[in-house]
């Protein structure tokens, strides 16, 4: 299905995606392998903190790394579309390819049925072949000693992460963020191994997104159409709202210039009517004076 270019390592860089579920510690997962401490926003909260793909370019011993952050899959404030669009831009900005996806899961967290979603629908938009280039990364390993528990029994407890873990070949690792900067350098180095190890499997080569599944295309086409239709929607409210903003100004117009008219014609009204006064007084005396020429004798 992959159509992968031949040339994916060329240009001497390794492009890594972080993905996951809200608050699985994507962000600080990706700040231990840039080595910065808060590049990528990384805290607790109920809400998603990361909200759109954000990316840095690092140099890890020879090799050029660019980082890239993404929204959590699952966030209940966000609508799912507009975040799987999200990751689809992200994968655009690894463009040509991606050679390593790390799947965030925190073993803090319960796995709940969204994890199990979250896996599916991961590989509905990406397709089978993701499975190629992702190593799953556990934040949090505190939690599990804490417990006297191993990481394989963990996994081995929950049969669907189990099943996902073995679709990625068994790539696995532990990876705690709030380590020392001494083991923080050697967690940065693991990673780094692993993910060189996972492209040498895949002869440097990686994801791109032709091989976005049918699914995955539909869903971002069905996403932009619905961007689409809100804007032709709001485009049309605002033309609405303009028309009757307009009508409103324009009939305060007509009534001021109605009202004005109307003064005027008043005005007009008055001037005739004394005019006429006028007149009438002036032709009254105007007849006096000529009756009293004629007959000689003053009316009154
Ligand atoms: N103790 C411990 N805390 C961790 C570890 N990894 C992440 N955290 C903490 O978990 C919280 C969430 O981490 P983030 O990196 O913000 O998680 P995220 O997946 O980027 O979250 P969103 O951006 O909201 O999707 C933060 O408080 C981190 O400090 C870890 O390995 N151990
Ligand atoms: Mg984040």
């Amino acid at each position: 299905m992959a159509e992968e270019t031949s040339s994916d390592c060329e240009d001497n860089e390794i492009r890594v995606v972080l993905v996951g579920k809200t608050g699985v510690g994507k962000s600080a997962t990706a700040n231990l392998l840039c080595n910065e401490e808060n590049f990528f926003l990384s805290r607790s909260g109920s809400s998603a903190v990361t909200e759109t793909c954000k990316h840095k370019k690092v140099q890890l011993d020879d090799k050029n790394v660019l980082v890239v952050d993404t929204p959590g899959l699952f966030d209940s404030q966000r609508v799912e579309e507009e975040t799987k669009l999200e990751i689809k831009k992200c994968i655009d900005m690894c463009a040509p390819s991606i050679h390593a996806i790390l799947y965030v899961v925190s073993l803090s967290l319960r796995l709940t049925p969204e994890d199990i979603d979250t896996f599916n629908s991961f590989v509905t938009f990406f397709g089978e072949d993701m499975y190629k280039y992702t190593i799953v990364i556990f934040t949090n390993p505190d939690k599990l000693s804490k417990e006297g528990q191993t990481l394989e029994n963990y996994i081995v407890d929950s049969p669907k992460l189990d099943a996902f873990v073995k679709k990625c070949s068994n790539r696995k690792l532990a990876i705690d963020n709030n380590a020392s900067k001494l083991f923080a350098d050697q967690q940065r180095r693991t990673i780094l191994k692993y993910i060189e190890l996972m492209m040498h499997t895949n002869d440097g080569k990686g994801y791109t997104n032709k091989d976005f599944t049918e699914a995955g295309k539909k869903l971002i086409q069905k996403t932009l159409k619905r961007y689409e239709n809100e804007y032709k929607k709001k485009l049309d409210k605002a033309k609405e709202d303009y028309k009757i903003q307009i009508r409103k100004e324009l009939d305060k117009e007509y009534r001021n210039e109605m009202k004005r008219l109307k003064e005027q014609n008043k005005k007009l009204e008055k001037q005739v009517k004394d005019l006429e006064t006028k007149f009438k007084e002036q032709s009254l005396d105007d007849a006096r004076e000529e009756i009293s020429m004629t007959t000689g004798s003053k009316l009154w």
